[in-house]
């Protein structure tokens, strides 16, 4: 009997089919989870993640349609939801389908904005440098070279305003109205961008969102973006390059690490000709955009500016927050929505302030 000839190359064949096997086990594994409402794993996140791009985002249109297919917690009538908005929420709608990007009236009130200015100023964040090096301390005692002062999720999560920002049904509304599946709410950001001083040292190498950029937020998202200080020109307003979101703009070799914010000269080529809108305005002033577009940061010139960034995602397959966070609620609303199985905030668990599940989440339905 003749030995079986194992080759370097049958091995890797081998060692490729079974990861794909394992990768495609996880795969339906989470498809059943999503049709529980319940998040997908990571592996699935970096998959779908990666055909995404690969795609220019196909395979996410033909996954949606696939979960808007079956019966599940995170199916929703989008003409429901839309008759539920209010006329101009319905023309900013229009706008985000039709340009990635539209400028909706204020979610928070001129209080919740101040409140949230307030505890930014003196929250514990992480302190990044213009060398590139990162420290804690705070935005008020930042240090002259201080170009990002980011508050982590934790904190910013348990504050009034932002809770009941992921509380309000009127952003669900919208997720709902734009892809017909529900919105899950994700983890939010807080970060002050910084005019450093003349005498600290020209930036090491620019961040990551200061280059064009797509974020995979899942198989459709929405971002909510809220300017906590007042935002021109010099205070380094965020930029979106409008109709970049379509199916299929993305399309080509220039573009396989765009999530990676590297495709600068592809943009160029192919974008050269639209001008990006900024998303100026005073405090409050309030964006939803599309995060499969192209977008940056930009660097502040004169003022130093305060932005909230709250993805929401539209049903639970395939998103970036895989596992779910503890947060003591202090937003009526925010703990009532907490408490529903398979809504909008079923990422977060509710936490009295001894750290603990209260006992009727744990007996309840
Ligand atoms: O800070 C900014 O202006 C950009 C933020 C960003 O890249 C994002 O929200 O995805």
């Amino acid at each position: 009997m003749t030995a079986p000839i194992v080759t370097a190359r049958s091995r890797r064949s081998a060692a490729l089919l079974r990861r794909a096997w394992r990768a495609g086990r996880g795969l339906g594994d989470d498809l059943a989870r999503a049709r529980r409402g319940l998040p997908s794993s990571p592996v699935t996140y970096r998959h779908a993640r990666r055909l995404h791009v690969r795609t220019a985002g196909v395979t996410s249109e033909v996954l949606r349609a696939a979960l808007r297919a079956v019966p599940g917690p995170d199916r929703v009538s989008a003409r429901r939801m839309r008759a539920g908005l209010s006329s101009a929420d319905r023309a900013a709608l229009a706008e985000l389908q039709r340009v990635g990007l539209a400028r909706i009236d204020p979610v928070l009130d001129a209080d919740a904005v101040r409140r949230l200015r307030e505890f930014a100023t003196t929250a514990p964040g992480v302190v990044r440098h213009a060398d590139g090096s990162m420290t804690r301390g705070t935005y008020a005692d930042r240090p002259a070279d201080a170009i990002l002062v980011q508050i982590p999720g934790d904190f910013a999560w348990a504050q009034g305003p932002i809770q009941s920002l992921m509380a309000s049904r009127r952003l669900h509304q919208l997720v709902g109205a734009l892809y017909g599946l529900g919105a899950v709410v994700h983890t939010s950001q807080l970060n002050w961008s910084c005019v450093p001083s003349s005498h600290s040292p020209t930036e090491s190498s620019p961040r990551f969102a200061r280059t064009w950029h797509t974020d995979f937020d899942g198989l459709g998202a929405i971002r909510v973006h809220i300017n906590l200080t007042d935002v021109d020109d010099g205070a380094a307003p965020m930029e979106y390059l409008p109709g970049s979101h379509r199916l299929g703009a993305l399309r080509g070799r220039g573009f396989r690490r765009v999530d990676l914010g590297e495709a600068d000269d592809a943009v160029a080529r192919r974008f050269g000709r639209v001008e990006p809108r900024r998303l100026t305005g005073p405090a409050g002033t309030t964006y939803l955009s599309n995060p499969r577009g192209l977008h940056r940061a930009q660097r502040p010139t004169e003022t130093d500016r305060l932005f909230l960034t709250l993805p929401i995602q539209a049903g639970s397959f395939a998103g970036a927050v895989t596992r779910r966070r503890s947060v003591p609620a202090v937003d009526a609303a925010f703990a009532d929505l907490a408490a529903v199985p398979g809504g909008p905030l079923r990422l977060f668990d509710v936490v009295d302030a001894a750290g603990r599940v209260p006992t009727a989440r744990l007996v309840g339905p």
